[in-house]
């Protein structure tokens, strides 16, 4: 870890006190940590666990999480091993403190109306960060939305959403974000199966009109958005889709998708049918989808697609005659689906089943050659014989979710029902890593509670780095102050630096504002984030110059007819100009440059009735653009807290009645 000195803040002009980075002080010694660890009632092990997980101010953190946010509809970034939250990214959700939807990102906001209506919140599950060769790169983060089936683009040089693109063909998502290895596609399985393009039909028709979709957005990376002239779709069974996981290495070029209800159940309690989660669960096995997306994208390119919403999607038909994906059976009611580092091995965990099921892909390869199948589904989708591409079932405890690896040979699978961590020795070519014979059960570390994902360090990449595992979990329970009914969740860092069953529990972190998913952590040395935008009058949405960006000394006030322009200015501690006056009914077109260049002189912008409020970070230049509909007197400010006298950092804006 790296300590990192400010010697200078120029906020205030204060020399900070170098003294206050200082952990050394006389007269103290070990004796005093003993004396407060006995008050305290801390044991050897809490003292351990402190000695690893504190971080000293001005110490920065080695691994940096980006997690889901669930129902907040953000995402979260999050330091290890200090579990110190770092920043909220607003995405599907309006945030007023990064004016997320109050000013500005109302127009990437506006890209994921669903059906022309506003849908202000996400829940999202599966953040992907991109990837060169397998491997995180650093540069862009995907999320879905669950709720509306929605994927957003987060760029990493100012941690701000980009894009948002809403998938035409489903209304829920959940095998995704998830990246192919050098982020060639984002890939977005959905989940609950619609007709699709989500047309009104019913339950009768559930086998005949309803299905599931798996999605291939084209990321274009010299331009930093999704192309979706360039992206496609394959229609799927109307079996619910779970997560996906994309191959690499050996398996470079295939997905895997999970799936439940293969039963088809239509549900319906109120007519005294069984209800889904009986009749989705009756069947003890389901399907892994296995597809070829690079073949996939082949029959994309030679335009075999129907034109469903006005979006290309590969039928079934033609999937299958063109030999796109198989099934195998999956044990029961299946959940996470995840591709070993080397690409060889799948492992997949069924919710009702107490083993994790692990997949051999050369055994599949052989399998699609050789035509071993044991049927086809009622769709007419070859399925490969359950023995013939398994490699080993292990026995990792009850309620098996999600799997992550280390870079010794050892795989981690989250346990809803037992509320544990299984540490577990994988076999082949990295059997050689563990001292414990291959595929067995090493250890199990109780969290607290009801684990749903894992994340290792860049554990679900070609090259794990280990050292810590972050148990996400869904009910913290007893752990924390009650703050009311709505109990926090709570992120469990776990120490997997050590071998066999030493896997301690070191930190929690509670998370008070959604429920999180999955989350995956990456060394920070791969992020080279800027500390201010690259010149002054940047356009963060288009990651550009802004030509129109008011500067210094050309501020002004243009009336054209009923349009008026406002260029302005923010710095310490005056906007220019501080007087704006307009008339009733006129068309604002308000600009705003923040002229700083120091690192954190950020300046907020807030207009009170008309629900604006920015975040002009260094560098930045904003627009907004608003009928003024109301008379009267508006003192705006800056509602950062920018300078000592960032109080008298406002203005008046004047709306003169129409008479
Ligand atoms: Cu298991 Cu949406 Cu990945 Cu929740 S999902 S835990
Ligand atoms: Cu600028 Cu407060």
């Amino acid at each position: 870890m790296k300590r990192r000195r400010r010697g200078t803040w120029i906020g205030l002009g204060v020399v900070a006190s170098l003294a206050a980075l200082s952990t050394t002080v006389a007269g103290q010694s070990l004796s005093d940590v003993q004396k407060v660890a006995k008050e305290r009632g801390l044991s050897t092990a809490d003292l351990l666990a402190a000695a690893k997980t504190y971080t000293p101010s001005g110490m920065i953190d080695e691994y940096l999480i980006f997690s889901s946010g669930g129902h907040s509809g953000q995402v979260f970034v999050i330091g290890v091993p200090s579990m110190r939250l770092l920043r909220t990214i607003a995405v599907f959700t309006p945030e007023s403190w990064q004016g997320w939807g109050y000013g500005t990102g109302n127009e990437i906001l506006e890209q994921g109306l669903v059906n022309g209506k506003a849908n202000l919140w996400g829940d999202t599950h599966h953040p992907a960060l991109s990837e060169t060769n397998g491997d995180y790169d650093g540069q862009w983060l995907f999320i879905n939305d669950k709720a509306n089936a929605r994927v957003a683009v987060i760029d990493l040089r100012d941690f701000e959403t980009k894009q948002i693109v809403k998938n035409p063909l489903t209304l829920s998502d959940h095998g995704g974000a998830f990246v192919t290895p050098n982020t060639e596609y984002v890939i977005e399985g959905g989940q609950y199966a619609t007709p699709l393009g989500s047309t009104f039909d019913t339950m009768d028709n559930y086998q005949e009109n309803f299905r599931g979709s798996v999605t291939f957005w084209k990321f274009d990376r010299k331009k930093g958005r999704i192309d979706k002239e360039r992206s496609f779709a394959m229609e799927l069974p109307p079996y619910w889709h779970d997560i996906a996981d994309a191959g690499k290495l050996v398996s470079d070029g295939w997905i895997f998708l999970n799936s439940l209800n293969s039963e088809m159940a239509t549900g319906g309690i109120q007519d005294k049918k069984p209800p889904f989660e009986a009749g989705a669960s009756r069947n003890t096995t389901d399907y892994l989808h296995i597809i070829d997306w690079r073949k996939a994208e082949q029959v994309y390119k030679a335009g075999k697609v129907e034109m469903v919403e006005g979006f290309p999607v590969i039928t079934l038909e033609t999937a299958i005659a063109e030999g796109l994906m198989y099934l195998t059976p999956e044990p029961r009611s299946p959940h996470g689906v995840d591709v070993a580092p080397k690409g060889d091995f799948i492992v997949v965990s069924g919710k009702l089943d107490p083993h994790v099921t692990v997949y051999n892909f050369n055994k599949i390869q052989k399998a699609i050659a050789n035509k071993t199948f044991s049927g086809k589904d009622p769709y007419g989708i070859p399925i490969l014989d359950f023995d013939a591409v398994v490699e080993a079932q292990v026995e990792v405890g009850l309620g098996p979710l999600h799997t992550q690896f280390g870079p010794d040979g050892y795989a981690y699978t989250s346990l809803f029902l037992d509320s544990a961590v299984a540490r577990w020795t994988l076999g082949g070519s990295y059997g050689a890593g563990t001292p414990e014979p291959d595929w067995t059960l090493v250890t199990k570390t109780p969290v607290h509670y009801n684990v749903g994902h894992i994340g290792v360090a860049e554990g679900d990449t070609v090259a794990p780095d280990g050292k810590y595992l972050v148990s996400f979990n869904k009910w913290s329970v007893d752990r924390f102050f009650h703050p009311g009914p709505l109990l926090p969740q709570n992120f469990q860092l776990i120490d997997i630096s050590g071998k066999g069953t030493n896997m301690p529990v070191l930190y929690d972190m509670p998370i008070g504002m959604g429920e999180p998913h999955y989350a995956q952590i990456i060394k920070a040395d791969k992020l080279h984030p800027w500390s201010v935008y690259p010149e002054i009058g940047w356009d963060p949405v288009a990651q550009q110059m802004d030509p129109m960006a008011p500067k210094p000394r050309m501020e002004r006030v243009e009336r054209n007819g009923s349009t008026v322009e406002v260029y302005m200015t923010a710095v310490r501690s005056h906007f220019n100009p501080e007087h704006v006056t307009v008339k009733e009914g006129d068309h604002v077109i308000w600009r705003i440059t923040n002229i700083e260049r120091a690192v954190d002189a950020t300046h907020g912008f807030a207009l009170p009735q008309y629900n604006i409020n920015l975040s002009l970070e260094p560098g930045e230049t904003a627009t907004i653009e608003f009928v003024a509909d109301r008379a009267g007197t508006f003192p705006f400010y800056c509602s950062e807290f920018c300078s000592a006298l960032h109080l008298e950092m406002m203005g008046y804006f004047m709306v003169e009645p129409r008479d």
